[in-house]
């Protein structure tokens, strides 16, 4: 048995349930970094591990399968700024091969399928899988008429304007059948990337991790010109909607394509069944350094698309392909110390410091070590990782790199491990301030106390308040942050805003620093008073809170209006927070005890306990923020401890005083749901939830995600289960979907 199998024979219903729960959060984020903002957070190694390890647990506990199950998605949604386009054939992705067992098995499976005799013919084609990213190319009588992105599958990108800029993509096509819609990848080859960055470096523009990023971040431009400044090639290696076929085989569709105009793999090669697969993979393998683009695999489809029609689909994945992909690259090192940084929220990071070494076309000399867990061996649940060896300065060390995304420790060398080295001990006091540095239960961070007391804290705080998604200040980026920071200048938010005042005129301005003139001081003064007005998400975000990211500035922002409003709300719940936290922390013991028949009473009474001593008014406000959909008590008590720390609080204070705060968007007051608290339950089928609540917001109406005596609508759909219960006990009017639409006035 692996290791991984062994974990889920010893899984239970619960921690099962727990972990599709979490898999399916840290997979969408990942999905969603990955496909919609070009800046993968995981590498493609561990993703594929993590997938993998979801549908294991499916395997094993089919009944715990989640409707949102991330084996049943494909990429990710659509990105705001392009318009959408529907698939008329789904685009899909491919299952996976890792070694040659998958390879044989694959084989098996289709040869089962087709009811195929032993030793009957089959052809497969193989072909390099370029790392890049999909694209769909529709032509109407020949003309290209539509290029999109995949999307989810379903909906993608229209990046047409964007796509008529590649020059491996014909505009008109020759002899093609009426309506043909061709399908490929859209990579960047090595030379031009290297031309690409050095370009981006000298104008002091962003520099593109990799290759496929380049890609990703080049067609995805809203402004076309840009894209046509990037130099964009074509794969073409399969097709959609078509009026007619283009041929009988795969090998000899991918010819057609080739005689229309469009660029197809000059790898692709005819396979007779396993064996010759597996060599036509090595002698790929062999040659990836040499092909001059990104390639992460090889991909093997049935020839004769007749079979190809029989074997159809699974869910998201054809049954008569499949990408075989390389192992991620490594290579051994030595660790020859470990930092420790303190991001932002007062997380301490232990980096490694690395003798540098080449991973995949790179040279690596840093990687991540996550937390003190992590190098003692052991995962999130106390897990043994690496056979539960720890790392010590001076270990051989493995590091990998797949998807080109930061290098990881992958494995340590014990038989090689230096005398006299000792376990590495995370420090309990921070390295920056000397504060005590804390790790709450449950947590395997452990995280500086000082708050803005601590230096690293504060800048890399002030770095994220101008940040884009936040102030987005021109001229005002890390390196200015530092600078006005180690000259004193700027320390808290709101001095910032006092710059020009105090820095403008006189002996110390910033006109006279070094790098800096008249023109750029003005320009960078300019810019501030700027930002001066923003909307209220904006610095919500920008202020770091914990957990308040993006979206979360943009639901407080809707729900409270005014930073007054959502202040007086937190600063009412604070009792209510340290009760909560004590009851999740006597439920956490509880559930540590042996389980047993009187575990469940014990635990509701652990948590009334707790509850006890809050007063109404503080459970009222506490049940208003956790009752805004999106909003969940991790944030309210990362809210509730930011303001009651009395120096942040102060300095959100001041910012606040020193900025306008833009007037929202003017709702439509005639809206029949405007002001309106609603409720969505259950499923609903015209539309997603995510598009049912940005038209009920967009309507003026708050979107709640649970029931109470402030609910004013309770959209139910089928399967409205507990919330329709408590609407129906409150007297709260209920809707089903259609009579929803009705109201709004779009059914
Ligand atoms: O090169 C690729 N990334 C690649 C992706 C090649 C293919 O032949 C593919 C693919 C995704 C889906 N074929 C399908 C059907």
């Amino acid at each position: 048995m692996t290791q991984s199998e062994t974990d889920i024979a010893a899984l239970t219903q619960d921690t099962a349930r727990d972990e599709l729960a979490r898999l399916a959060t840290v997979l969408a984020d990942a999905n969603a970094a990955y496909h919609t903002e070009d800046a993968p957070r995981i590498s493609d190694a561990e993703y594929d591990r993590l997938k993998r390890r979801n549908a294991a647990i499916e395997q094993a506990f089919p009944d715990l399968k989640r409707d949102d199950s991330p084996s049943d998605v494909v990429g990710a949604a659509p990105a705001e700024g392009f318009g959408k386009v529907a698939h008329e054939v789904r685009m899909l992705s491919l299952g996976n091969a890792f070694d040659d067992a998958d390879v044989a098995e694959f084989d098996a499976r289709i040869r089962r399928f087709l009811g195929l005799e032993a030793g009957a013919d089959l052809t497969y084609t193989a072909e390099p899988k370029i790392d890049g990213l999909s694209l769909s190319v529709r032509y109407e009588g020949g003309q290209l008429v539509r290029a999109a992105t995949r999307g989810d599958g379903e909906t993608g990108e229209d990046v047409t304007t964007n796509a008529r800029t590649i020059s491996d993509i014909p505009e008109t096509v020759p002899n093609a059948p009426d309506v043909l819609e061709v399908r490929g990848e859209v990579y960047m080859a090595h030379a031009d990337f290297a031309a690409l960055n050095d370009r981006q470096a000298a104008e002091g523009s962003k520099v593109f991790a990799n290759p496929r990023n380049a890609a990703a971040g080049s067609l995805r431009q809203l402004d076309a010109s840009i894209t046509a400044a990037r130099p964009l090639r074509f794969f073409a290696y399969a097709w959609g909607s078509l009026s007619e076929p283009l041929a009988d085989t795969q090998h000899a569709a991918l010819g057609r394509l080739a005689d229309m105009g469009f660029s197809t793999n000059p790898e692709t090669a005819l396979c007779e069944g396993p064996e010759d697969m597996l060599a036509t993979y090595r002698a790929i393998a062999a040659r990836r350094a040499e092909l001059g683009y990104d390639i992460d695999g090889v991909v093997y489809k049935v020839n004769d698309l007749g079979l190809q029609g029989r074997l159809g689909f699974r869910s998201t994945t054809p049954r008569w392909a499949i990408a075989h992909k390389f192992p991620a690259e490594t290579a051994w090192t030595r660790l020859s110390g470990i930092d420790v940084q303190v991001g932002r929220t007062g997380a301490l990071s232990p980096v490694a410091r690395l003798d540098p070494v080449t991973v995949g076309g790179v040279v690596v000399s840093n990687a991540t070590l996550h937390n003190e867990d992590y190098i003692a061996g052991r995962d999130a649940k106390g897990h043994p990782i690496r056979n539960g060896i720890d790392l010590r300065v001076g270990d051989r060390v493995e590091i990998y790199r797949a998807g080109d995304v930061i290098p990881k420790v992958r494995d340590v060398d014990l038989s090689a491990r230096p005398e006299g080295t000792t376990p590495f001990e995370m420090p309990h006091r921070c390295p920056d301030c000397d504060s005590p540095a804390l790790r709450e239960p449950g947590e395997s961070v452990r995280r500086c106390t000082g708050g803005l007391v601590c230096p690293a804290q504060r800048v890399a705080r002030l770095k994220h308040l101008v940040g884009r998604s936040a102030l987005d200040i021109d001229g005002l980026g890390d390196k200015e942050i530092e600078r006005f920071h180690d000259l004193g200048w700027i320390h808290a938010p709101v001095d910032i805003f006092r710059l020009q005042a105090r820095y403008g005129t006189g002996l110390q301005t910033v006109a006279n620093l070094e790098g800096w003139g008249e023109t750029s001081a003005t320009n960078l003064f300019d810019a501030i008073e700027a930002a001066r007005t923003q909307p209220l998400a904006r610095v919500l975000f920008g202020l770091g809170i914990r957990h308040l990211g993006e979206v979360a500035g943009r639901d407080l922002a809707r729900h409270f209006g005014s930073w007054d409003a959502l202040a007086a709300t937190v600063d009412a719940a604070i009792p209510a927070a340290s009760c909560h936290r004590a009851a999740a922390e006597a439920e956490l013991a509880e559930r540590t005890k042996a389980e047993d028949e009187g575990r469940r009473a014990r635990l509701s009474d652990a948590r009334a306990l707790a509850w006890a001593p809050v007063e109404a008014p503080a459970r009222a406000a506490w049940d208003d923020l956790v009752g805004i959909d999106g909003i969940g008590a991790t944030l309210a008590l990362a809210l509730c401890d930011a303001l009651s720390a009395p120096q942040e609080r102060a300095a959100i204070d001041d910012l606040f005083a020193a900025l306008t705060i833009e007037a929202p968007e003017p709702t439509a007051e005639e809206s029949p749901v405007a002001g309106k608290t609603v409720v969505f339950t259950g499923s609903l089928e015209k539309m997603t939830r995510a598009e049912a609540k940005a038209t009920a917001e967009s309507l003026g109406a708050k979107v709640s995600g649970s029931v109470s005596s402030k609910t004013d609508i309770l959209v139910a759909g089928p399967g409205a289960g507990s919330k329709a219960a408590k609407a129906a006990q409150l007297g709260i009017e209920t809707l089903d979907e259609d009579a929803w639409l009705a109201l709004i006035g779009n059914a």
